[in-house]
């Protein structure tokens, strides 16, 4: 009797020590598939957190929708279903019009600029201000400037652009750049590829990698290379898992998302002449020196919009102005 209490004695701390060990298990949502900027992230953060924790935290990536769209993600990040996701800056639109103004059309002239205004403290303030609808903001990754593509004809003005019907994102911000441009705008979530090849739609617009991981040149025949937008992932925590954290692993978790964000910067980077050149291969005719003043005419007008003129965000899309000229 005696050993067999010693036995149960034995077997119940072990199993005590086993679960204190166990990892904590962060889920981490994004909406694209394995090889897409925002898996990069994922992936390098993955690395950084499971390796820096010895074990102790362990990142399971759920990509390719399967758990959603981007504005599903961020819905269970809130609820802290999910615990994290790296996001594309439009989808955040709704959530929080602060946003907005980083998806300003032509703001930032180069990779360089935006780096440095988002790394910064004017990045800070709208990382700040996802605590108001429930997100911790870590820092950005990026998707990359963001091209138009369609099926149709050539572009090279936005003359051009008149009639056509392009996809967007689901954000107010996106739907309105393409109206002032003349365009037809549909608001879809991510994948499109079907309603492409379908010709639902005649076009979208992306950064270079997306042309090449989802394939768009079997569908989509014309790409202006307009950097209308500069399109940022903004990388979240649910602010009600971050608060039940030690500051310790609070830093490390923040760290590591930091430095995944300027791997996969320059990744993207690195690899985008690589790309263009493959996209022409494919067969894709590519404008490359569309007349971007005839777009910035159109467009000029945005920042005058109902979409900016809450307080905080008409006074930070004014700073931006200032800090990109
Ligand atoms: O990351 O929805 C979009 O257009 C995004 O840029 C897409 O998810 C690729």
């Amino acid at each position: 009797m005696k050993k067999l209490f010693f036995l149960l004695c034995v077997m119940l701390s072990f199993f005590i020590v086993q679960a204190a060990m166990a990892a904590q298990t962060i889920k981490l949502g994004v909406v694209t598939k394995p090889g897409s900027a925002q898996n990069i992230v994922a992936e390098k953060f993955k690395e950084l957190v499971e390796q820096r924790s010895g074990g102790g935290y362990e990142v399971k990536i759920f990509h390719s929708k399967s758990i959603g769209n981007e504005t599903e993600i961020l819905q269970q990040i809130q609820m802290n279903t999910i615990q994290m996701g790296v996001i594309t800056g439009g989808p955040f639109d709704t959530f929080n019009p602060i946003v907005r103004v980083i998806n300003y059309p032509f703001l930032f002239k180069d990779s360089a600029q935006a780096d440095t205004i988002l790394d910064g403290p004017l990045g800070q303030e709208i990382l700040d201000d996802l605590a108001t609808v429930g997100f911790k903001g870590l820092c950005f990754s990026e998707n990359g400037f963001r091209n138009l593509t369609n099926n149709k004809h050539a572009v090279k003005t936005d003359a051009e652009v008149k009639g056509l019907k392009i996809r967007v994102m689901a954000s107010p911000l996106h739907k309105a750049i393409w109206q002032a441009l003349g365009a037809n705008p549909t608001p879809m979530p991510w994948p499109i590829y079907t309603e492409l090849e379908q010709g639902v739609i005649d076009g979208q617009e992306n950064p270079l990698w997306v042309m090449e991981v989802y394939k768009f040149y079997e569908i989509q025949k014309y790409m202006t290379l307009t950097r209308h937008v500069y399109s940022p992932h903004i990388d979240v925590a649910s602010m009600i898992w971050w608060k039940t954290l030690s500051p310790a692993d609070q830093e490390m978790i923040r760290k590591a998302m930091v430095e995944a964000a300027v791997f996969q910067r320059k990744d993207n980077r690195d690899k985008d002449g690589a790309r263009l050149a493959l996209l022409k291969e494919k067969g894709m005719v590519v404008e490359e020196n569309p007349d971007l003043f005839s777009f910035r005419t159109k467009v000029a007008g945005l920042k005058d919009m109902d979409l900016f003129k809450e307080p905080k965000v008409h006074a930070l899309l004014q700073k931006m102005m200032e800090a990109s000229k």
